[in-house]
């Protein structure tokens, strides 16, 4: 399906639900918000946004990010449901009871990984989902507002690093400008999602990145967050979003990876690449996708058995 039919499906309905990913980055809100601030323009249309988890806190001083429901929140029925940013069922987490449910689910995507696990998919590699949703509001012929176009811009900020990493393609700096143009505040989102943290989760960062270890004579680097460091630093799984990016940074650092514990035995792997090495194909051995440069899986088994069996699957590829 093309981006305007998804238009098209839109503009059929009158009740909209939007799906975001677990653990709710930029991307998916900002496409989120972005599209339900499109659609209430016109006159009885309604959207409401699922998330299976709240929005985290460092998003509270964006005026442009409202509300989020939790699955069981939702009573009435809506007339199509549609998610955003998300690859697989797995990433919509305990939403996805909820989203199969209807008979029209859309999915709109820019994780090469895509699933298509929907009724209508469209997937686009892009460097954000904002950039899609972007065209998708262009074809809906709706007003860019205020609200509109920082949602977006949030997207695009968050998911290329601040115009960093190297997704960034010159329609991303393209749709930024335009977004600026029209009124998009770059200065308050990229400070409010990179230069303003909780001392908690400072604190939290100085910990772990104390702890990262080297293998493969430094082509890889390793950092370890474990629930016991949580307790510690009072601090929450959300405030890690972030933290892979310094071991990348070090020089001769090919991929990074970042073990979380989140149950007993059960480690969720981030993993970061410079560009040598393919970290989508990495992860789908466990499971899990992404793209070529950022990719997750979740591993189960004793920490140890769990680092090593990462870093056999990346060093296959040196
Ligand atoms: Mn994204």
């Amino acid at each position: 399906m093309t981006l305007k039919d998804v238009a098209v499906e839109l503009k059929k309905r009158s009740k909209i639900l939007i799906f975001c990913h677990n653990r709710p980055d930029g991307d998916t809100l900002g496409s989120a918000f972005a599209l339900k601030h499109a659609l209430e323009q016109v006159d009885g249309k309604v959207a409401k946004i699922v998330c299976s988890q709240a929005v985290p806190e460092k998003y509270g001083v964006l005026d442009f990010i409202g509300k989020t429901y939790l699955p069981t929140e939702i009573n009435e029925s809506f007339d199509c449901h549609i998610s955003v940013d998300c690859a697989s069922e797995m990433m919509l987490g305990d939403s996805y009871a909820l989203y199969k449910k209807h008979s029209i689910t859309i999915n709109v995507d820019h994780h090469v990984s895509n699933e298509r696990y929907a009724k209508m998919n469209y997937v686009e590699d892009r460097a954000s989902c904002c950039e899609i949703i972007y065209g998708l509001i262009n074809y809906l012929n709706r007003e860019k507002t205020e609200s509109v176009v920082n949602s977006l811009l949030l997207g695009v900020v968050t998911d290329t690093g601040n115009f960093m990493h190297n997704n960034v393609t010159e329609s991303t700096l393209q749709i930024a400008s335009e977004l600026v143009k029209i009124g998009a505040n770059l200065h308050k989102i990229s400070y409010a999602m990179f230069k303003n943290q909780k001392i908690e989760r400072a604190k939290l960062y100085a910990h772990v990145i104390g702890g990262m270890r080297f293998f493969e004579y430094g082509k890889i680097a390793i950092i370890s967050i474990f629930k016991r460091d949580f307790e510690t630093f009072s601090a929450t799984q959300d405030m890690t979003e972030g933290f892979i990016d310094f071991p990348l940074s070090v020089e001769g650092v090919e991929v990074a990876v970042s073990i979380m514990e989140t149950k007993e035995n059960a480690y969720k792997i981030s993993l970061r690449s410079k560009g040598k090495i393919n970290v989508n194909e990495v992860a789908s051995i466990f499971g899990g996708g992404g793209h070529i440069l950022a990719s997750g899986c979740l591993i189960h088994g004793f920490y140890e058995d769990v680092k090593d069996k990462i870093i056999r699957a990346i060093s296959i590829n040196f």
